[in-house]
């Protein structure tokens, strides 16, 4: 089966500090371009989360991490050159292969990859998605997901003990010791390469609903300057 695409995807980018909302903001942009219900394969619209291309982790750096001593926000914890081919694949409109992290052990899940279609929007969302330069600098727009800092710990609090099996010593300390430190030096300062800042995160539906509108329009445009390109390609080559 060919599964090159003829066009590039709209690639949009999704960062914001933990918490505050960003795949939410990616799946309700996902809902109402109305492909939350439709099959993988077929889905135009899809989302990556940059958590799925954390480092694999020494024996050392494991038990580190379960006693919540291994930073996690840092840039130097993601594979960065596995997100640039990804995003590199996406771009060219080649299917793709994309790890699945496991947040109870701190783990890539050994074999298990989930494959990502070639679509005709693709969403990027993490922590430090406008960190590195070479990926920032691929996407077409730039989202920014701005929600307070104490609305984000409590959200964090209750999904670390709730769904990552986490006790609350071990998540505040980690929260004061990496998380906040981590947000302030490398998350905060990549606000300023944001095209749009959704205050409020997700409960921002005016934002998201513009955000939304516009990605539509943008579709509808490059849709029909491709149908106009084939129209001409065909009217060239009966030339010829
Ligand atoms: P979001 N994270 C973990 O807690 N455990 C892991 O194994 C991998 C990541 C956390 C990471 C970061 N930090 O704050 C957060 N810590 O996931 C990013 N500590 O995810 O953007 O959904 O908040
Ligand atoms: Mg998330």
């Amino acid at each position: 089966m060919d599964n090159s695409h003829s066009k590039t995807p709209f690639l949009i980018g999704v960062a914001g500090g933990t918490a505050s909302g960003k795949s939410t903001v990616c799946q309700k942009i996902m809902e109402q371009l109305g492909q939350a219900d439709v099959s993988v394969s077929l889905r135009k619209v899809v989302t990556i989360a940059q958590d799925s291309f954390y480092k694999q982790l020494s024996p050392d750096e494991s038990k580190k991490a379960a006693k919540g001593q291994y930073d996690f926000d840092h840039p130097n914890a993601l594979d960065i050159d596995l997100v640039v081919q990804t995003l590199q694949d996406v771009l060219e409109g080649r299917k793709t292969e994309v790890p699945v992290y496991d947040y109870i052990s701190n783990s890539r899940i050994e074999g298990q990859f989930v494959t990502v279609y070639p679509a005709d929007v693709v969403l990027f969302e993490g922590i430090l998605a406008f960190y590195f330069p070479q990926v920032r600098d691929m996407f077409h727009m730039k989202l920014f997901v701005d929600t307070d800092p104490d609305t984000r710990l409590a959200r964090r609090v209750v999904r670390d003990v709730q769904e990552r099996g986490r006790d609350l010593d071990t998540v505040l300390n980690q929260y004061m010791k990496f998380v906040k430190p981590a947000f302030e030096e490398f998350c905060l300062p990549t606000k300023k390469f944001a095209d749009v800042i959704i205050p409020r995160g997700a409960d921002n539906t005016v934002a998201i609903s513009l955000i939304v509108q516009h990605i539509k329009d943008l579709l509808t445009t490059r849709n029909l300057s491709h149908e106009i390109d084939i129209q001409q390609e065909k009217f060239s080559s009966k030339k010829n």
